[in-house]
């Protein structure tokens, strides 16, 4: 009898198989060494042209190169109204003091809000927008809910910038997302330009997971949202996946944009020193199927602000409209 269950213990232990725990195809930190593993999931879960609610051309280079620039999305109306939310949240004391605000390393100046499809009745309802719930359950081909929700503002003359990272490293290790099927929604509220930290994109990157190195002290959460430090590529895996695409690629839109992400595409933003914030809305829509387990590391899970797991809700897109007061 000892002998067997030494098996199954071993067993067990090797394929990270524990009986409520489902298996880690994407091991990363935990003692691993930094390297480039193969992707072992579909971009698109059967996307096919017939149903595409946008042109299919832009869904086969959302598939090929990682991530996608939508322009007029949002009409100026719109994007007023959300503008005033942004503003409105900024200046609001109570949120200001609360935990799920983030503010910039130094100047105090706020970074991110975070659970804004919850605290703010206006980004809840953009967060089940068709425009994005309906196309993000089109390319994940199942039900959709938010894994995660922010506002990065990215605010003038000190915006801090976010390194090299791909988001699905993260939320499976922190997070005990299991698989790739989940994607991010990035609405431009103020005029991403070149020079003021847009997002920057690694094309193909998506197709390798970056295992890293390191391991991520407890609560890592409370210094990463300011200065990612783990859970952040080698520099060999950076070079190779750079040479691999073949450049790197500034995601710009005018306000009302949508920039849309895989998971796993790797990405940074640069610091902000001009006078023109960068402040985008970021939604991350998770397949139902995908839903979040326990963590791929020996940490307890992240609070609910950070990774939706107690309040997990099928989205049901719908057309709304956006008036301004
Ligand atoms: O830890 C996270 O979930 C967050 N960190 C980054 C740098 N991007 C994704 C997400 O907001
Ligand atoms: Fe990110």
């Amino acid at each position: 009898m000892k002998f067997i269950e030494a098996e199954i213990f071993t067993m067990s232990v090797n394929n990270k198989q524990t009986p409520n725990q489902v298996k880690d195809f994407y091991p990363s930190r935990g003692g691993k060494t930094a390297q480039l593993i193969q992707r072992q999931d579909p971009v698109l879960y059967a996307a096919t042209a017939s149903n595409s609610p946008i042109d299919y051309k832009l869904v086969k280079q959302y598939e090929q190169q990682g991530f996608l620039v939508l322009d007029d999305v949002f009409t100026e109306k719109e994007v007023c109204c959300f503008q005033q939310e942004l503003d409105s949240m900024r200046h609001d004391d109570r949120r200001k003091a609360s935990e799920q605000t983030i503010t910039e390393p130094g100047s105090g100046d706020i970074r991110s809000i975070f659970n804004v499809h919850q605290n703010s009745a206006m980004f809840k309802k953009l967060a089940s927008d068709v425009r994005l719930a309906g196309l993000a359950q089109y390319l994940l081909g199942d039900e959709v809910y938010i894994h995660q929700s922010r506002v990065n503002y990215k605010p003038e003359f000190r915006g801090k910038g976010f390194y090299w990272h791909s988001d699905f490293e993260t939320w499976h290790v922190e997070d005990g997302m299991p698989r790739m099927r989940a994607l991010s929604m990035s609405i431009t509220l103020t005029e991403n330009y070149q020079h003021n930290g847009p997002l920057m994109m690694i094309p193909d990157s998506h197709k390798d997971y970056a295992v890293c190195e390191g391991d991520a002290p407890a609560e890592h959460y409370k210094s990463s949202l300011k200065k990612q430090e783990y859970g952040i590529p080698s520099d060999s895996s950076l070079q190779q996946m750079v040479e691999k695409g073949e450049r790197i690629v500034t995601a710009t839109g005018k306000p009302g944009s949508v920039i849309i992400f895989d998971c796993n595409v790797m990405h940074g933003s640069n610091s902000n020193i001009t006078p023109y914030p960068r402040s985008n809305i970021f939604f991350v829509y998770n397949a139902v199927s995908n839903r979040v387990a326990e963590p791929f590391s020996t940490n307890p899970p992240r609070p609910e602000y950070i990774c939706t797991r107690k309040h997990i809700q099928a989205i049901a897109p719908q057309t709304v409209q956006f008036i301004l007061d």
